[in-house]
């Protein structure tokens, strides 16, 4: 039997149809069999980037995959490519954002790609779904320690999806 690393992948959205860019991205996730659980929905203060931007959405979702980080990035490059986003201003408003966060056991330094994602452990925005699906992953006061407010809003799918 092929060998399921437990895996988390961040997504947010902060322009357009934010609800509609994330339930696509998962939807589309899902469709490659290997979601284990999805985070409750956060809106999120933005971090970094100009001001006047609006909140995110967040949540992130847990695979127990047999995808090597590299095919990860690249699913995660495949959703935003769906989403249609537009790499103009750095940091700035974008439909969905999709980050390789964490695999299970797995390190990775190149250029292009830096698991677990360097800058998690400062986010609240990911620290907080996260620890939601994996609290025993997120160190002791982490999550407090974290920069930018968040604030649960519930469900991505609600019970008729
Ligand atoms: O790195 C992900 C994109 N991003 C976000 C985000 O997803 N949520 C919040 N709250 N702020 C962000 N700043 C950036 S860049």
């Amino acid at each position: 039997m092929t060998e399921r690393a437990r895996a988390f992948v961040g997504l947010g959205s902060n322009l357009g149809d934010r609800l509609g860019h994330l339930r696509r991205a998962v939807r589309s996730l899902a469709a490659g069999g290997d979601v284990a659980a999805v985070s409750p929905l956060y809106e999120t203060e933005p971090v970094g980037g100009p001001a006047g931007q609006g909140p995110y959405l967040n949540l992130v979702v847990e695979l127990r995959t047999a995808d090597t980080p590299r095919q990860l990035l690249e699913r995660c490059r495949r959703l935003e490519d769906a989403a249609h986003r537009v790499r103009t201003v750095r940091f700035g408003p974008r439909t969905l954002d999709a980050d390789v966060l964490l695999v299970e056991g797995v390190t990775v330094d190149e250029e292009d790609l830096t698991v677990p994602h360097p800058r998690m452990w400062e986010r609240r925005f990911v620290l907080a779904p996260l620890a939601d699906l994996a609290p025993e992953l997120v160190p002791a006061g982490a999550l407090e320690a974290a920069g930018g407010a968040v604030e649960r809003v519930g469900m991505l799918f609600d019970g008729c999806d």
